[in-house]
């Protein structure tokens, strides 16, 4: 069987540089909810699947799922998997990476014949990062039962809405509640995913175990001030959008600096009429703001808010935002993080324990059952970007940890039973 395990990591990097080459950019890694793009990964992955000796489908909310039945077919399914699709310009591992180790860890259990107590899913989420239609966790909310139908109006760039897109991609928008699954299939989740930050690298160690996965609220803000001429409106009385946005980003940044575990990020901007010879009458622009800890998340959203309405009194403009996502930090499930923990140890690691500061699809799947994760190194910490790196050593590390675990919890029957 060692054979087949030292042969995973260059197949599995393989299937990342083959997903990576799926994309809508030429130049970049680039793959959106219910693209074509995405199309041909959930094809090029039911392949994998297949491969591996699973049962493959695309759900009602363009998920693609793997399955292969333990002893008793039918029985409630251990889930692991991540996403499959990415921020634009994005690096290769951030997603794909959890789906395609979890293929790799099917086809061993499958290929030694292992006893399974549980059925056990691989699934490529559809839409984790949010990037198209600016409302993320749109495939495993779909998955557990939880997405808000009205989003379902939520448009594109082009004024394309998630209804469209899933007609355009031969979907049924009237059926996308048939996604959703029922507590009672599936056992736990488990996500193998990059770190994106410097913790593990600093730590010099492959693979880490996830406590928690921060929660994040993000808001969709407007400005509205006074067009005019950039050469004939004095400077004093303007009413420049585009100048007290700038102020709001400031003060985003200067509440966030100097406190632990905080981030606010406005990774988003555009100026109306954006004429250089005109001054900025509307401004629209995104605030991503996460933390470990809600309160402390709540505390700062409302500094920030009570310093952007000062910002606009004094500057006479119109300030609107409204939440276009806002999700709890998740614990990760105390049993499960032993089982992993005990994997890692087995493995020859230190077991480090840290908490994410990236949002995942567990945030949505805890809903319906426990959520535990492993996050394997990846180089600087550098993620939503194409120098983003994981080493083949480290991706063994990960793979092997995960493969472990799902035999443990084999070996113990269905957890939590
Ligand atoms: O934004 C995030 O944390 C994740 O990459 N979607
Ligand atoms: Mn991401
Ligand atoms: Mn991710």
């Amino acid at each position: 069987m060692n054979s087949l395990l030292d042969a995973l990591p260059p197949r599995i990097q393989a299937r990342l540089d083959a997903l990576a080459a799926i994309s809508a950019d030429a130049n970049a890694i680039t793959r959106l909810y219910l693209t074509p793009e995405q199309a041909r990964a959930n094809a090029l992955v039911m392949g994998w699947m297949r491969e591996a000796g699973m049962t493959a489908r695309v759900d009602a909310a363009g998920n693609v799922i793997g399955r292969i039945e333990g002893e008793i077919p039918g029985a409630p399914a251990l889930v692991i998997g991540s996403h499959l699709d990415t921020v634009r310009d994005a690096g290769r591992y951030d997603g794909p990476l959890g789906v395609v180790v979890g293929i790799a860890c099917v086809e061993v259990l499958v290929r030694e014949r292992a006893r399974l107590p549980f059925a056990v899913e691989v699934v490529g989420f559809a839409d984790e990062e949010g990037t198209r239609f600016n409302a993320t966790l749109i495939g495993s909310r779909a998955f557990a039962g939880t997405f808000d139908h009205d989003k379902l109006d939520c448009q594109d760039r082009d004024g394309v809405t998630i209804a469209e897109a899933l007609r355009a991609a031969g979907l049924d928008p009237a059926r996308f509640h048939e996604a959703a699954r029922s507590p009672a299939g599936i056992i736990a989740y488990l996500e193998l995913h990059i770190e994106q930050g410097p913790a593990l690298e600093r730590a010099d160690l492959p693979v880490g175990l996830v406590t928690a996965i921060s929660g994040a609220t993000r808001l969709a803000v407007t400005v509205e001030g006074v067009a005019g001429h950039a050469g004939t409106v004095a400077m004093e009385g303007r009413r420049d959008a585009l100048a007290g946005a700038a102020a709001c980003i400031l003060a985003v940044e200067a509440r966030c600096r100097g406190e632990a575990g905080l981030v606010g990020t406005v990774g988003s901007l555009d100026a109306a009429p954006g004429a250089t010879n005109v001054i900025p009458g509307r401004v629209g622009f995104s605030l991503d703001l996460r933390a470990p800890d809600d309160a402390q998340r709540q505390a700062a959203l409302a500094d920030i808010e009570a310093a952007w309405r000062t910002i606009a009194a004094m500057r006479g403009l119109g300030l609107t935002w409204r939440a276009v996502h806002d999700a709890p930090s998740v614990p990760c499930d105390p049993v499960l993080a032993e089982r992993i923990a005990g994997a890692i140890a087995a493995e020859g690691h230190p077991v480090f324990r840290l908490p994410s500061g990236a949002g995942h699809d567990g945030m949505a799947v805890v809903a319906l059952a426990p959520v535990a994760m492993i996050f394997v190194r990846c180089r600087g910490g550098i993620s939503h970007n194409p120098a983003e790196f994981a080493s083949l050593d480290d991706i063994e590390a990960g793979t092997r940890v995960l493969l472990r675990t799902l035999r443990d919890l084999a070996a113990e029957g269905t957890p939590g039973e």
